[in-house]
């Protein structure tokens, strides 16, 4: 009797927590070598920044118009997104049964971005390990690797709309801690340009006044996971989404869906900021362009794969914690 009045007395508490977005809920994931996601559940929110948030970042002004005007995005039904950016072990699985290759990469050398045309994805110009995002890799490339993955799983994997990614990084980060985040907590919250980086290149160089130990790219979830059990959203690899890019938000679409100019995108919208990336631009708002042929160190990916039912991951399979992502098939 003592046990079902203690349950009858937790249990409105206990949904109370269910039913709330900052919960982390469980990763799944549709194969072994498949990676990880969380759920993102339906909801609305405001797209774009306001001028205080862009003042307080010290944008520059031509940058902050691009992040308006703020508009309400209704995501009617809830999707799944990587719980980490792309890896280069989860891309190789894809690599080495299609006999993908890909060669040249834009990297930062001495301060400068250079074209490396022997650098790739296994070769960057760093170091890198299978826990390493996947970079050098283009948005064409990795519609290649996300077609392949569908067809493998069954599952529509693809790359996120703008609205969506805007949207999970919002929904990650409620309190806007990332962006209030100063130099002092900046290297302990995600892999940004640091003072690490000022040394590697051995040039003056935008960035946070503190060390995060990671010059380049830091294996994928090195830094804390945000509310909805994402990792690296903000710095490491700025990430590629489906939206042709357009200079600001005016005539943006509200139901969250991919922003298209015509057949095929000339450029295409990046966000979250990388490795290289300056403070101002860790915010959820934040957009820069990319084409969709172009390889860059600083460029990575991470799927969004739609759900059976609104927030149902159908039949995955829950992570096993002894099977690290692009442990092998
Ligand atoms: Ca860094």
């Amino acid at each position: 009797l003592a046990l079902a009045v203690l349950l009858l007395a937790v249990r409105p508490a206990a949904a109370q927590v269910a039913s709330a977005s900052t919960t982390e809920p469980a990763p799944f994931r549709d194969c072994a070598s498949c990676p990880e996601l969380v759920v993102v559940p339906a909801g609305a929110f405001q797209m774009g920044s306001t001028e205080t948030e862009t003042k307080a970042a010290g944008l520059a002004a031509e940058r902050a118009a691009t992040e308006r005007p703020q508009h309400l995005v209704t995501i009617a039904r809830g999707f799944a997104i990587g719980r980490k950016e792309i890896s280069v072990g989860e891309f190789a699985v894809y690599a080495e049964q299609t006999g993908f290759s890909g060669k040249g990469c834009w990297g930062l050398v001495g301060g400068a971005w250079q074209q490396d045309p022997a650098a790739d994805w296994r070769d960057p110009g760093f170091e890198v390990t299978d826990a390493s995002p996947a970079v050098c890799l283009s948005r064409d490339d990795f519609a290649g690797y996300l077609a392949w993955l569908s067809k493998r799983t069954g599952h529509r994997y693809r790359l996120p709309s703008e609205a969506e990614w805007e949207y999970a990084a919002q929904l990650g980060d409620p309190a806007r801690r990332i962006v209030a985040t100063g130099d002092a907590a900046a290297c302990g919250a995600l892999n940004g340009a640091d003072a690490s980086l000022r040394a590697a290149i051995g040039k003056p160089w935008p960035s946070f006044d503190c060390d995060d130990g990671h010059p380049w790219t830091a294996p994928i979830g090195s830094f804390p996971a945000n509310a909805l059990g994402m990792h690296d959203v903000f710095g490491n690899v700025a990430e590629f989404t489906a939206d042709c890019y357009l200079p600001n938000h005016l005539g943006a679409p509200g139901d969250g869906s991919v922003r298209v100019t015509g057949p095929a995108c000339a450029v295409l919208t990046v966000k979250g900021g990388s490795w290289a990336g300056e403070p101002a631009f860790f915010r959820p708002a934040f957009r820069v362009t990319a084409t969709p042929q172009v390889r860059g160190t600083g460029f990575g990916a991470r799927v969004v794969r739609e759900l059976d039912s609104p927030e149902t991951p159908g039949d995955a399979r829950p992570v096993a914690p002894a099977n690290p992502p692009g442990g092998g098939l």
